[in-house]
């Protein structure tokens, strides 16, 4: 096998007490910091903590109340000396201020600098990486009626436009990943668009990062309620993601997506057999 990987699995941990899938299960900060580590030992090289749920209709939590559930988390992480990264998924400058001080190194921005005026500043002078992501509208009206003329064409274009202001704004472009935000202003036909499309996402020269896992389009094509049963279906949008150019995933399930993954990338990759194998 080469020595470079293919694609990076990043977990999630959500200190949240609403998040649609896992909401609530890791508020107690020893339990989340657990599950993090249990995350890298699946094999994440990322480990993105969130205190903020996204998923449509959730209203915006405060500064103090995000902040006190996400640093304990990010501390216990980072005391740990985990084998990933870690990553906070914020959208308010101080609490990512306060999250890379305490030993995270990404910030996952889900309005793509857009919601604080000093979050490109923050993520630049710590000489941070960061997750721009497309979205439409917010989390607490995004769902209402999206539409695009060409979906594909308007989250490209969306974040050209913000890695070009990311740069300016000093941000070290090598740091930056690029994520269409699957399920944020998007039908079930516009995300299936976009997974499929993502290779015009990574023409834009920095690694896209899909965040499909668990989410409810796999239920409406699948007939899962439950989002611990849309398993299958996350792996099937990861899979058909790599092999369209994304590089990063961000999953709940990280074993059985990284083995999927390492299945796909030694099928669409055999250059990186070795090549002693005759299996
Ligand atoms: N999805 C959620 C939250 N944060 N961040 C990025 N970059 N991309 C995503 O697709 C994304 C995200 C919502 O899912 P969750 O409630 O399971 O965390």
């Amino acid at each position: 096998m080469s020595s470079r990987p293919a694609f990076v699995v990043m977990g999630v941990v959500n200190v949240t007490p609403d998040s649609f899938s896992d909401g609530g299960r890791y508020l107690d900060r020893r339990a989340a910091v657990e599950h993090g580590l249990e995350l890298v030992a699946q094999g994440a090289a990322i480990v993105d903590v969130g205190g903020e749920s996204t998923r449509p209709g959730a209203e915006p939590v405060p500064e103090a109340e995000e902040l006190a559930r996400v640093l304990p988390v990010i501390r216990g992480l980072a005391d740990a000396r985990p084998r990933a990264r870690i990553s906070v998924d914020t959208a308010k400058a101080a609490v990512a201020a306060a999250a890379l001080e305490a030993g995270a190194e990404i910030v996952n921005d889900v309005t793509a600098l857009r919601g604080d005026p000093e979050m490109a500043g923050v993520i630049a002078r710590a000489g941070a990486g960061c997750c721009l992501m497309h979205m439409r509208g917010e989390p607490r009206t995004m769902q209402i009626d999206p539409r695009y003329d060409d979906v594909v064409g308007e989250v490209r274009e969306f974040l050209a436009e913000r890695l070009r202001f990311a740069v300016r704004q000093g941000i070290d472009p090598e740091g930056i990943m690029l994520d269409p935000g699957i399920g944020f202003g998007k039908t079930t036909e516009h995300n299936l668009e976009l997974i499929a499309g993502l290779g015009e996402l990574a023409e834009l020269g920095r690694p896209v990062l899909v965040g499909t896992s668990r989410k409810s389009f796999l239920g409406r094509l699948t007939g899962r309620q439950d989002p611990s049963e849309r398993l299958a279906g996350t792996i099937a949008t990861c899979v058909m993601a790599f092999e369209r150019g994304a590089s990063v995933f961000r999953v709940h399930d990280v074993a059985p997506v990284r083995d999927a993954l390492q299945v796909a990338a030694a099928t669409v990759a055999p250059r990186w057999r070795t090549t002693s194998s005759t299996r």
